[in-house]
């Protein structure tokens, strides 16, 4: 697995809360109204540099660990069900145990009146309906481009950090009475 050039989304919630619809539609436009349920892992792609992983609910979930190589996930429940949207709290606290990376919250089938809200602090919920497509392109590129961000801002952080340490290798260079933790190993 090429994780350099990849991007690796993951996407977890309640049992037919949607998850492979939204992912469908995203990638393929395809919005299937039977339902077919997906059987532990499933992986979608398109193309080289966008990988989407779909979970299933079990009951002892955190058996998996997605922080190894997610960059960011998908939190969907369905709006128009209560088990759903009370799972989305363990969600949220399972995906923190494992990493810090992007998350967003989709509630879906906002086509059908009358769902139920999730708001958070500081994640950002979607109202999206894989049927109509409303919100799913706005929803996962959004994922996307904090996920870009992140990335800059590790990459900035550890191009300070190599600045840093030449800078004090310069110093220690310059100041003959100091000594160089860099010739230590020759002596
Ligand atoms: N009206 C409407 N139905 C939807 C929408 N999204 C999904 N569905 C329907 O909901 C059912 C479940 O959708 P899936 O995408 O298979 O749900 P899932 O979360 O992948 O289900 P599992 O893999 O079994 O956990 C299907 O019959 C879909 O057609 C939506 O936005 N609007
Ligand atoms: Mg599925």
């Amino acid at each position: 697995m090429d994780l350099q050039n990849c991007t690796n989304i993951v996407v977890v919630g309640g049992v037919a809360s949607g998850k492979t619809s939204v992912i469908t539609k995203y990638l393929y436009n395809i919005f299937n109204e039977n339902y077919v349920t997906t059987r532990d892992i499933k992986l979608y792609t398109h193309g080289k540099y966008l990988r989407m992983w779909e979970y299933v609910y079990v009951q002892h979930h955190c058996i998996w660990n997605w922080g190894r190589y997610a960059h960011g996930a998908i939190i969907v429940y369905d709006m128009h069900n209560i088990d759903s949207y009370n799972q989305i709290e363990d969600w949220i606290n399972e995906a923190r145990r494992f990493t810090n990376e992007p998350i967003i919250i989709c509630g879906t089938k906002s086509d059908i009146p009358g769902g139920k809200i999730y708001k958070h602090d500081t994640i950002t919920t979607f109202i999206v309906s894989a049927k109509t497509g409303e919100n799913i392109s706005d929803a996962v590129d959004y994922l996307l481009r904090q996920i870009k961000e992140r990335n800059i801002a590790k990459y900035k952080e550890q191009a300070q950090k190599l600045k840093d340490y030449q800078e004090q290798q310069e110093e220690n260079i310059s100041q003959p009475g100091k000594k160089s933790t860099k010739g230590c190993a020759l002596m």
